[in-house]
């Protein structure tokens, strides 16, 4: 097994990334201290620095909102101070993150989302988690070319203005890569849910249907029930894609979130195959070609494959099937206080919409039934919530999604009892979380 993704073992972090550290957190205070300072000597109350810091809840005189800061009293930034806008400085701590040591280097590997940080179901395109096996390029749209070949009838090749030309379609769409979660077939091994789960992201897609190109072309969709997908990388990735689904909602798309596709996700063209791993969906998307028997490629052949216990593997096994996951709270974070929390997490289905996610406290024991937040869209994420009263003794957090199939997210010896515990690809267990007395929440797994 040679990808690097059959090397993610049972590694454990040591530093809770994507949390504030114990360093950033001091910086933060001391930020929030100078900032008081600030506003004592601008005069702004006569109350004393402690009382300030000691931060007394509102109703008993905070002194905080009786002070008038300089953002209130003086003179904004200028407008275009920066030509595309970027994030709070306070949020620089929300970052896409490598696990260290996880690949030897850079250019064939994987940063993660930072799911934890994040609200609703659409990533920001800067936090889109990345994946590449032989680095990433920033290509010159106007040099870039797409061409059809194999079965069809007039072979063609696109430029980048004869595509944006064609009729397009918006669509929101989950990408997972097929090693999501892989750390975890053997036990519980990285910290946080950005390591566990954050192969995957969420955005809205647009370009042209693959389906349209399919018919300018004049493909035969009846023996031709193939394709290839390739890209312009020197990793010469292809993929082979059933005829089913190009003709159903497969996108060959540009668009991203709204603007072009930032490079690290494959400007200026990438292949969309909702419901399918990433590694199909193919960056620098260069040629498709259409043929009458899967193309067996390097990246089908020994990647993404599942081992089984007898040794013996499943190829083609694409579809990300249901999964879902708590994102706070989640590993690494901290409960400060007993009492209330809202749960939120993400739930998503390869084969349609997620039905219903429901969530548990108590190790599996007890499940309550999630609330959903609209919209509800096929092969997307979907957000759900969840009250909790924290009573301040140890809990173990879990949700489990249902698709429109009826399909039920298993429990990981559910998963390991078919697929024993040596495989990568494709594990969609049940994620639990262990609060302890202390508030500390840590990765665990609940057999
Ligand atoms: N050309 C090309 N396409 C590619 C890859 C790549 O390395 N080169 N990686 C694949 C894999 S394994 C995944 S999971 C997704 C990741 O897409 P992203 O980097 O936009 O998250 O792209 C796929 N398409
Ligand atoms: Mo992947």
């Amino acid at each position: 097994m040679s990808s690097h993704e059959t090397k993610m073992s049972g590694r454990i972090l040591k530093a809770p990334e994507g949390q504030l550290s114990p360093a950033l957190l001091e910086e933060a205070r001391k930020a929030r201290r100078s900032f008081m300072g600030k506003a004592l000597a601008m005069g702004a109350g006569a109350v004393g620095a402690k009382s300030a810091l000691a931060a007394p809840a509102v109703g008993d005189g905070d002194p905080a909102i009786l002070q008038l800061p300089p953002h209130s009293t003086g003179l904004g930034q200028p407008v275009a101070a920066t030509g595309y806008g970027n994030p709070s400085k306070w949020e620089k701590n929300i970052q896409r993150r490598q696990s260290p040591g996880l690949t030897q280097v850079p250019q064939a590997s994987v940063s993660f989302c930072p799911l934890q940080s994040l609200f609703g179901i659409i990533t920001p395109s800067g936090l889109h988690f990345e994946r590449h096996h032989q680095g990433w390029w920033d290509i010159d749209p106007s040099q870039h070319r797409l061409m059809l070949n194999g079965l069809v009838r007039e072979p063609r090749v696109f430029t980048m203005d004869d595509l944006m030309r064609l009729p397009s379609v918006s669509r929101i769409h989950f990408i997972e890569c097929g090693a999501n979660s892989a750390m975890e077939w053997g036990n519980s091994a990285v910290p946080s849910v950005q390591y566990t789960h954050g192969m995957i992201s969420c955005s809205e897609f647009t370009g042209v249907k693959l389906s349209t190109l399919l018919e300018i072309c004049g493909a035969d969709t009846k023996v031709g029930r193939y394709l290839l997908a390739e890209g312009a990388d020197g990793s010469s990735m292809t993929r082979t894609i059933p005829m089913a689904n190009a003709l159903d909602d497969a996108i060959v798309a540009w668009g991203m979130n709204g603007e072009m596709l930032r490079p690290e996700n494959g400007y200026p063209l990438r292949l969309v195959v909702p419901g399918v791993q990433g590694v199909s969906w193919v960056k620098y998307l260069r040629r498709i070609e259409v043929g009458d028997q899967p193309f067996f490629t390097k990246d089908e052949e020994i990647h993404y494959v599942d081992l089984m216990p007898n040794g013996m593997y499943r190829q083609f096994t694409s579809v990300q099937e249901c999964k879902s996951v708590i994102t706070t709270p989640s590993g690494s974070q901290t409960l400060l206080d007993k009492g209330f929390y809202n749960i939120t997490g993400l739930a998503w289905s390869g084969r349609g919409k997620v039905k219903r996610v429901d969530v548990s406290v108590d190790g599996g024991r007890n499940w309550r039934t999630a609330r959903l937040e609209g919209p509800i869209l096929s092969k997307a994420l979907t957000r759900f919530n969840i009250d909790w009263e924290w009573d301040g003794s140890p809990a173990i957090l879990q949700s489990r999604a249902v698709d429109d199939t009826g399909y039920v997210q298993p429990k990981i010896n559910q998963l390991r009892a078919v697929r024993g515990t040596r495989s990568i690809y494709h594990n969609n267990a049940i994620q639990s979380w262990r609060v302890a007395e202390t508030g500390d929440v840590s990765n665990v797994q609940m057999y």
